[in-house]
């Protein structure tokens, strides 16, 4: 399959997907979801391909749903988009018997930052940010979100970030143990490339087994929470609060939730 919104490119037994939008920052239209839903499959199902990057074309890794495409921004069922697109990509992720490293050149908010937090690991340039978006819009933390934070994070914090929605910055990140590394931008991709080629070498098999393990350990409630936040999204995606929120965003202004 060719892509309109993804660069996919195989450097020896590493693949590296880009999210290429830059223009809206690398939010998600439907092309794009229907794309890395597609290239995960691939990636996860080819055994030439011993570990996946995926990092973001321009200045930002990912700002999440695009608000401003009229066809999905407001979809006729929130629970069903996250149910039929957003969740099939983070479940993909962590269920693929290979390391996945998350390559943060920039902000990643919303569904974004979710894509970047059900990475195995993230290297990160030291300008980029964690936005739990969500908040902004009159939303609730999906695709992952208010599992993989607080498991990260700690609950505290994660409730903070969730609640306020302001910027995680890459130091902060690091400290928190959401960085596994903060490197400079213009070293980004080659620190990326040389931690994901060195695993790409490992023992793939025991890798593999030792995700599936982790995961055990402490994911296995996954499917529930992501059916769970796809209920939770139905209910906020049909308050006011979401209306006004995208019409603010778009507006450039700020928004006057009711709290309805
Ligand atoms: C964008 C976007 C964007 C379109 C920047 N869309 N254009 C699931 C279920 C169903 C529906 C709803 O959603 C979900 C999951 C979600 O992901 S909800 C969360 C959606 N994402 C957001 O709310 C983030 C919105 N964006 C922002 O808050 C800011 O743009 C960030 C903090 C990402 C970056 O801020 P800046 O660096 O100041 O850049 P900017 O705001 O000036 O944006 C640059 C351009 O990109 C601008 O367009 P323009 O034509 O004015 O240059 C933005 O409108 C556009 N853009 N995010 N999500």
């Amino acid at each position: 399959m060719a892509y309109q919104t993804l660069l996919v490119d195989d450097q020896n037994a590493t693949r590296i997907i880009t999210l290429n939008r830059p223009q809206a920052l690398n939010a998600f239209n439907e092309t794009l979801k229907d794309e890395l839903i597609d290239a995960l499959k691939n990636a996860a199902r080819d055994k030439t391909v011993r570990c996946l990057v995926i990092t973001g074309a321009g200045r930002a890794f990912c700002a999440g749903q695009d608000l401003k495409d009229r066809d999905s921004s407001a979809p006729v069922s929130f629970s069903a988009s996250l149910r039929d697109k957003y969740n099939p990509m983070i479940t993909s992720i962590r269920t693929m018997d290979k390391p996945v490293i998350a390559a943060v050149n920039g902000v990643a908010a919303g569904a974004g930052c979710s894509l970047a937090l059900a990475c195995d690991l993230r290297v990160v340039a030291d300008k980029a940010t964690f936005i739990q978006a969500f908040v902004k819009i009159g939303l609730v933390p999906d695709s992952g979100a208010t599992f993989f934070l607080p498991r990260l994070v700690g609950m505290g914090k994660a409730l903070e970030l969730a609640f306020t929605g302001d910027p995680l910055d890459a130091e902060t990140a690091e400290a928190l143990g959401v960085a596994n590394s903060v490197v400079p931008g213009e070293t980004l991709l080659t620190t990326t490339m040389d931690l994901a080629n060195r695993l790409a070498q490992a023992p793939t098999r025991a890798i593999g087994l030792t995700k599936r393990a982790m995961n055990r350990a402490i994911l296995v409630d996954l499917p529930s929470a992501l059916d769970y936040e796809a209920d939770m999204q139905e209910i906020a995606g049909r308050g006011p609060d979401f209306t006004e929120g995208v019409s603010a965003f778009r507006e450039k202004r700020e928004p006057h939730f009711t709290g309805q």
